[in-house]
């Protein structure tokens, strides 16, 4: 018996980033994030409706350690917002890379929203991008279709599934992170910093099994 009852009207499956960049052998891999397909393609036949975010960066874009003299993948550096981990070129716009993993079942999906196209800032959230002032719009569409609880999985779970939780969290929504259905990064202690800053922000840490 799953644990949570869902609501088709109410209720939306959000997957985050599931690229190929993000997988075994992508520009920016996350350890194992081929494991999350599975999880996902059994939860998609569950949702009356599954959206889905795409990181989608133009070339030369300001989060890539390539676009600073003398950075490395994974130093930080200060963008006019504040500071920002620069990552190896990844999820560059109409590349292989920045395509839905092959094998993820998402035909029924309603909404692909892409993010992190502005040249100068990095999105690593859904709804605000990294200088956590630039909406992305989907909070909006969320509200207008009616949404109130989100049901989360994907990549990474410590950068972009943790400030997608945060942040649909703090704008009133109900989310439910499904731990077994994300992977993550994990950069000196990222993942346990991201577990921490969702549970503050009231996010409800489960596994798929609470809804299949
Ligand atoms: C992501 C780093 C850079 C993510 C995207 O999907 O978590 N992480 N761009
Ligand atoms: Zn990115």
């Amino acid at each position: 018996m799953p644990a949570l009852t869902t609501d088709d009207t109410t209720d939306a499956l959000l997957v985050i980033d599931v690229q190929n960049d993000f997988c075994p052998k992508g520009a920016l891999a996350v350890p194992k994030g081929d494991e999350v397909v599975p999880v996902v393609n059994r939860l998609i036949p569950r949702f009356a409706h599954v959206l889905l975010t795409q990181d989608w960066h133009p070339p030369g874009h300001r989060s890539f350690a390539s676009a600073h003299a003398g950075k490395r993948p994974f130093e930080t550096t200060e963008l006019s917002y504040g500071t920002q981990v620069l990552w190896p070129d990844h999820c560059v716009q109409g590349t292989e890379g920045a395509d839905f993993r092959r094998d993820l079942q998402y035909g029924k999906a309603e909404l692909i929203i892409r993010k992190g196209f502005r040249l100068e800032i990095d999105s690593y959230s859904a709804f605000f991008e990294n200088d956590r002032r630039t909406p992305t719009g989907l909070s909006g569409y969320l509200r207008t279709r009616g949404f109130k609880r989100l049901f989360m999985a994907g990549l990474a779970t410590d950068f972009c599934v943790n400030y997608s939780a945060v942040d649909g969290a703090a704008l009133g929504f109900e989310v439910v992170v499904l731990e077994d259905g994300c992977r993550a990064i994990d950069l000196v202690g990222s993942l346990a910093a991201a577990k921490d800053a969702m549970t503050k922000a009231g996010v409800t840490l489960a596994t798929s099994g609470a809804v299949l």
